[in-house]
């Protein structure tokens, strides 16, 4: 089955409304391949700005909401707000999330259910850090994490999952093609042995960790890296590059 490759940047706490223009300006601009799907992730703060005026046919998305509707909750943004913004996706459980702000496994996956259940596409994170993959239990960290957003999925059509070992987040330090095809590999064998075969088969596992325009065509040919979820390039005009890997 073949899935249709995905990019996503994630420019993280990053930009003004000045160089994200810019930014804006030379990706509205650019030559990009059509069978890729793009969705740039912006702080919420600049969503209604950069959805106004990003291509259309690039997507937006937030890059954290909460796991309810409205309320008392100080600081945070709803899925229904995404939505109201003109904005479709959401990147759920980045490392940063997880490890900086201390967000918890269940409160990731009852973030996932209640996104899901607006409307919103998931970019769902998952990863191993240093020591555990040191420690041989990379596969155990990461089919548990992704055990608890499964058990919250019930449309696997609207969820993009993204391995990103903690090692190789913006630490320059890019898994290789063979380890990100391995960690891939087992992933999917993990959602055909305990979702489905169909869903194993279609969706996308993208890979993040310091992906560059230098690393970024290799590990597109591995055969289970279906994209990208990229940091740092993606506030480039290499990311450009990075969106055509394939062509
Ligand atoms: C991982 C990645 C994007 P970078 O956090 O999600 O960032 O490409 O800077 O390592």
């Amino acid at each position: 089955m073949s899935r249709k490759f995905f990019v996503g940047g994630n420019w993280k706490m990053n930009g003004d409304k000045k160089s994200l223009g810019e930014l804006i300006h030379t990706m509205n601009g650019a030559k990009v391949d059509p069978n890729v799907e793009v969705v740039c992730g912006a702080p919420s703060i600049y969503l209604d700005f950069v959805r106004s005026k990003l291509d259309a046919k690039f997507g937006v998305a937030a890059q954290n909401c909460y796991k309810v509707p409205k309320g008392a909750f100080t600081g945070e943004i709803s899925p229904a707000m995404i939505q109201d913004c003109g904005v479709h996706w959401v990147i759920l459980g980045h490392s940063e999330r997880r490890h900086v702000f201390g967000e918890s496994d269940e409160l990731i996956g009852q973030k996932t259910a209640h996104a899901l259940e607006n409307g919103l596409g998931v970019i769902a994170c998952i990863g191993e850090k240093l020591d555990e993959r040191e420690g041989g239990i990379t596969e155990k960290i990461v089919f548990a994490q992704t055990k608890v957003i499964a058990d919250n999925v019930k449309d696997w059509s609207k969820v993009v999952l993204a391995y990103e070992p903690v090692w190789a987040i913006g630490t320059g330090k890019t898994a290789s093609p063979q380890q990100a095809q391995e960690v891939h590999e087992k992933l999917r064998g993990w959602l055909k042995t305990n979702v489905s075969e169909a869903v194993a088969n279609s969706v996308r596992i993208i890979y993040g960790g310091s992906v560059t325009g230098a690393t970024c065509k290799e590990l597109a040919s591995q055969k289970d890296v279906d994209g990208f979820l990229v940091g740092g390039a993606s506030l480039k005009p290499e990311f450009i590059e990075i969106i055509n890997a394939k062509a």
